[in-house]
Formats: C-alpha cells, sequence, structure tokens
C-alpha cells in the first residue's frame, strides 16, 4: 500500500532507480518480521498413483522442509522447527519437536511414518527428490536419470529463501519421523513422541560396517513401516555422502537403484547438476498430483452450465 501510494504521486517523475530502491528497502524491512501468507491448497481425495511425471511443486500438496540451522517460517533460529511451504513462496510453522527434548537439537531429516510413494520412488516407478548440504534447492531425477531443480530457494520460501534444505517432507504434510544432527545419543531415527527407534548400531549394522556405529550420522531418510531409504553425512574415508540406502529393517541394506543407476559411492551426485557438494541430505519422491475433489466439484460446475447454455441455445 505505501508503495502504491508513493508510486501514484510521483511515478511520472522518480526515476527508476528510486522506485526500486523504494522497494529494496521495503523489501528488507519485509524480511526482518514477516512470511508470505501460506496458502494451502486443501487435501486430496486419493493419494498419488505411481508415475513417472514430475509435477510442479505448488501442485503438490503436505510439503514441508527444515532449515539448516533450524529456524521458524520468519527465518528466526527455533530448534527443531519444521516449515510448511506451498510451493509458491508462502510458508508457516510446521511441527516442532523440541518439547520433547531437554535441550536444543537441530533436525537434519524429516519423514512420515508411511511415506506416500515410498514403494515406487524404490522401485524406480516415481521421480527422486533430494537436497545436498549447503543448498537451499531442491532437486529430482526422473525415472530415465533427466535430472532438474524442482525448487528454487525463493519458490520455498519467498521472504526467507532457505540456504540449505536439509530435510524434506511432501504430500501429507505430517512429519513424524525425524533425525537430528550429528545423531546424539546414538540415535538415528525418532518418532513424534521423541522416543527412539533406529540407532546408528542398526544402521552401522545394516551397511554392512558395524565397527562406524559411532561415525554414523544419518542425514535424509523416507519411511514406511519398518523400511527406509535414507543416506548419512560423510565418513572420511569410506562415504562421501551421497549414497541413498534401501533397508528393510532386518536384512542388509543395499544401494538404492533409481533413474538407471546404483546410488553407491561411486556416482557423482554433483555431476549431474553442477552441484557443489556431494552429500545428499534430504530425500522425497513425487508423481502426478490427483485432482482434488474441489476440482472435480468446480469442473462438473462448469459442464453443468455448459450444459445449460447449449440446451437453451438449442432450445431458442
Ligand atoms: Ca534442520
Ligand atoms: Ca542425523
Ligand atoms: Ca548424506
Amino acid at each position: 500500500m505505501m508503495f502504491q501510494a508513493s508510486n501514484r504521486s510521483g511515478s511520472k517523475i522518480l526515476p527508476f532507480f528510486i522506485i526500486a530502491t523504494g522497494m529494496s528497502l521495503m523489501s528488507s524491512l519485509a524480511h526482518a518480521a514477516t512470511a508470505q501468507p501460506y496458502a494451502s491448497i486443501g487435501s486430496f481425495a486419493t493419494l498419488p498413483a505411481p508415475g513417472p511425471a514430475i509435477p510442479d511443486r505448488s501442485l503438490v500438496p503436505g510439503k514441508q522442509y527444515s532449515h539448516r540451522f533450524d529456524e521458524n517460517s520468519i527465518g528466526v533460529a527455533d530448534p527443531m522447527q519444521v516449515i510448511d511451504w506451498d510451493g509458491i513462496g508462502g510458508v508457516q510453522d510446521g511441527p516442532d519437536f523440541s518439547p520433547l527434548f531437554a535441550s536444543d537439537h537441530e533436525i537434519d531429516g524429516i519423514a512420515n511414518n508411511q511415506d506416500t510413494l515410498f514403494n515406487s520412488v524404490k522401485a524406480n516407478t516415481s521421480a527422486l527428490l533430494f537436497s545436498v548440504e549447503n543448498d537451499g534447492s531442491i532437486y529430482s531425477e526422473s525415472v530415465t536419470h533427466t535430472p532438474g531443480v524442482w525448487a528454487t530457494p525463493p519458490v520455498i520460501n519467498s521472504m526467507h529463501p532457505p540456504k540449505d534444505v536439509d530435510g524434506l517432507q511432501v504430500w501429507d504434510g505430517a512429519t513424524n519421523r525425524y533425525s537430528l544432527l550429528g545423531d546424539p545419543g546414538g540415535v538415528s531415527v525418532y518418532n513424534d513422541l521423541g522416543g527412539a527407534m533406529i540407532t546408528t548400531v542398526d544402521i552401522a549394522t545394516a551397511i554392512g560396517q558395524p565397527n562406524l556405529a559411532s561415525s554414523i550420522d544419518l542425514d535424509a531418510l523416507m519411511v514406511n513401516g519398518n523400511n527406509l531409504l535414507f543416506s548419512i553425512a560423510p565418513v572420511a574415508g569410506v562415504f562421501d555422502g551421497g549414497e541413498i540406502w534401501s533397508w528393510d529393517g532386518v536384512n542388509p541394506a543395499t544401494f538404492l537403484n533409481h533413474g538407471g543407476h546404483v546410488w553407491d559411492t561411486a556416482h557423482c551426485v554433483a555431476c549431474d547438476l553442477g552441484l557443489a557438494s556431494e552429500n545428499i541430505n534430504a530425500l522425497e519422491a513425487v508423481s502426478a498430483v490427483p485432482v482434488p475433489a474441489a476440482v472435480w466439484l468446480f469442473g462438473s460446475g462448469l459442464l453443468g452450465l455448459f450444459g445449460l447454455g447449449r440446451q437453451k441455445k438449442y432450445q431458442g
């Protein structure tokens, strides 16, 4: 409103740079304490079906991210706060797990206990989403290996663009599994009640390196019951952090086979997209978005109007 007033009163004499400076100043002031409002796109009557489509991020419901370091939707440091994002720059505070812990920790991986598309991304019938360390964008890999940028920092949070997305969750908007930075106390995955579910010993054993338990820091995950897709922070001389393992909770973990290649240590994560880091620190999956119930109603309403119009025309 302030900009409109000043623009109106002096639009013909103000050089562009003054207007631009004013906008920049207002933008800076806005950055200090506000967030673009979160625009919910509603719920879906059906879950997305597995498939190769990579929809625009604004069409996918229930998106949440964790910032490194944890902050709230207006960019203020806030340990264990997860942020809801709408895909057009709007955000709001999501779940905050800090009340469950006696001291502050940093969340470095988020998931739902029944992650949508878990089985299909594991079977390479849906696209993979990921982010890497010190990077505020989210990237995609199609089922045929085509790399892409799914969301840039301003699209994720227009007022406080993330510097590093270190946890990602989509579809259900219900983060209830997470990992903490450094896996303190030897715990790699917690539940929504703050209970330890999977330990660093479990992970080290699953990936065939039981002696590395004290070096394990799980930093990206998807969950489906007892099944996990996960990455870990780099372990010097052993793992570069770009590995993605699939684990059923019982048998030895195996490297994810997605996009026509294996996500093992030899695979160069940074190469396809020219990324600065090889370390994957967020994981998710997408496929075609089901048509929301509201759109069906709207569509049938339009059809009804169209039918009525035609009917009248024919009658006349
Ligand atoms: Ca975080
Ligand atoms: Ca961790
Ligand atoms: Ca990693």
